[in-house]
């Protein structure tokens, strides 16, 4: 390798790759014994919900071109690369007996990464309840913790042995809004005391897989991936201030506190008693919270949420909701991405890192997803048939330039892994955004090609930086 000056140069081991989940990749969603999870049956149910019409089957096919998407990862100089297993192929229903078919699969994956130099990151789960369990009630259901329990116990006795590096949860939030909140998960309730009991259940889980794994002394370290929002004031006025730090308390320390210290913010807990929210809490759950928090930390950042002060008192007669304590605001003059309607705000990233730095003891952290959704981008194509996606280059080096930064004043932060590796299936948005380095062509048997982002990924691990 010749060696060129490097402006930004990372520390040595940094971890260079990308992020993907099984139910976004995978594809193959009724083959070989996998279960249903609940994005099958919601597709079943109501397929216009979905962007073209467009349901988990038709996704990369990773299942089948695990071989090749591995290779192309070498290529684009990936180090590490995360994956989710899928828990209803695994367990088709979601406890009891184990399919060998996925077994086999997650083998086959896992060692050929590691036979490619790129070390495996496993999150257990992304978003995709198995719906034998959702029929139960999913994370409402206490039971739901049980089998999560033992689902994650079987994995680390499964792939413990070559996977070093294991996440209990990605994103654990975003089931509780888009599942009981805000409509844009099955099962579309709008309840907020199934909310807090889903999110409280989620951490109870998370605390007990990390208790497990440490019990089986397997040597390597556990996390979480929490996507983080940073909140900022419209102003300096307390009011505005106040409003931010409950936003900040609702969607980020709900799950950050917990996971890093072992304890609920305060402010929230005070809420919920106050409007009789709290959930159901037994025996040792507190304590077992306490003393499993994780080894490292997941971040995903891709916008900051902007507040004020609440205008109008919401009616007494409307479900309760946090933005019963704040406006979300959309500040003028922001930069946005069109294509997904978020605001890119690069500096984001390093307030959340000195955020951890000061306030969660410097958790070993890496950024485990940031990315820029796309739509329309075969205009980009070239005469040589790459897409062009200078935008996306743009994107990732203005972040990594926080990053850096945040480095050099002392942040634990490790990584930096892109959303995503390949265009995959983006839920309900299904195909309209693309998020990769590598296109996907689904009209050509899901045909490959690297992107420009990903060639310049390749010179920036090479070179640690840029
Ligand atoms: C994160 C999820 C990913 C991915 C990404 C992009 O919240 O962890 O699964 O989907 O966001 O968002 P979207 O696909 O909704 O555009």
């Amino acid at each position: 390798m010749t060696t060129i000056e490097t402006k930004y140069s990372f520390p040595e081991g940094f971890w260079w790759g990308s992020a993907a989940s099984g139910p976004q990749t995978e594809g193959a969603s009724d083959m070989d014994g996998k279960g249903k999870n609940i994005w099958d049956h919601w597709f079943e149910l109501e397929p216009t919900r979905f962007f073209n019409e467009v349901g988990p089957s038709k996704t990369s096919q990773f299942y089948y071109k695990y071989k090749e998407d591995i290779e192309l990862m070498k290529q684009l100089g990936h180090n590490s690369f995360r994956l989710s297993i899928t828990w209803s192929r695994l367990f088709p229903d979601g406890k009891g007996d184990i399919n060998p078919k996925a077994v086999e699969f997650y083998n086959d994956v896992i060692n050929e990464m590691i036979l490619n130099g790129i070390e495996p990151f496993v999150n257990l789960f992304h978003f995709d309840m198995p719906f034998a369990l959702q029929e139960q009630g999913g994370w409402v259901n206490r039971e739901t913790v049980d089998a999560y329990e033992a689902y994650a116990k079987t994995c680390f006795e499964l792939f413990g042995d070559r996977v070093k590096y294991w996440f209990t949860h990605n994103e654990p939030i975003v089931p509780v809004e888009g599942g009981y909140l805000y409509d844009f998960h099955y099962p579309n309730e709008v309840d907020f005391g199934k909310a807090v009991q889903v999110a409280y259940h989620s951490i109870l889980a998370s605390a007990r897989a990390i208790q497990v794994y440490k019990e089986l002394n397997q040597g390597g370290k556990i996390g979480i991936i929490l996507n983080l929002t940073p909140s900022y004031p419209r102003s300096q006025n307390p009011a505005d201030v106040k409003a931010a730090v409950l936003a900040d308390a609702f969607f980020n320390r709900s799950f950050l506190d917990p996971s890093v210290k072992g304890e609920f913010p305060e402010e929230l807990v005070q809420i919920l008693k106050a409007e009789g929210f709290m959930p159901k809490i037994e025996n040792d759950d507190l304590e077992v919270i306490r003393e499993n928090t994780v080894d490292l930390l997941g971040v995903n950042y891709y916008q900051p949420r902007r507040v004020k002060a609440k205008e109008h008192l919401p009616h007494p007669d409307a479900p309760f909701m946090p933005e019963r304590f704040f406006d979300n605001y959309v500040m003028p003059g922001r930069k946005m991405n069109p294509h997904r309607g978020w605001e890119i705000y690069e500096k984001g990233v390093y307030d959340i890192l000195v955020n951890l730095k000061e306030n969660y003891g410097n958790i070993e952290c890496f950024i485990s997803e940031n990315g820029m959704g796309v739509e329309g981008e075969e205009k980009f194509r070239d005469e040589n048939g790459m897409i062009q996606d200078d935008y996306r280059i743009e994107f990732i080096e203005n972040h990594l330039k926080w990053v850096h930064k945040a480095i050099e004043e002392g942040s634990n932060v490790k990584g930096y892994h892109l959303w995503t590796f390949m265009d995959n299936w983006s839920w309900t948005n299904a195909y309209k955004n693309r998020y990769g380095f590598v296109s996907v062509n689904l009209n050509k048997d899901g045909e490959r090609t690297i992107k420009k982002s990903g060639m310049w990924f390749k010179t920036v691990s090479e070179h640690n930086g840029f």
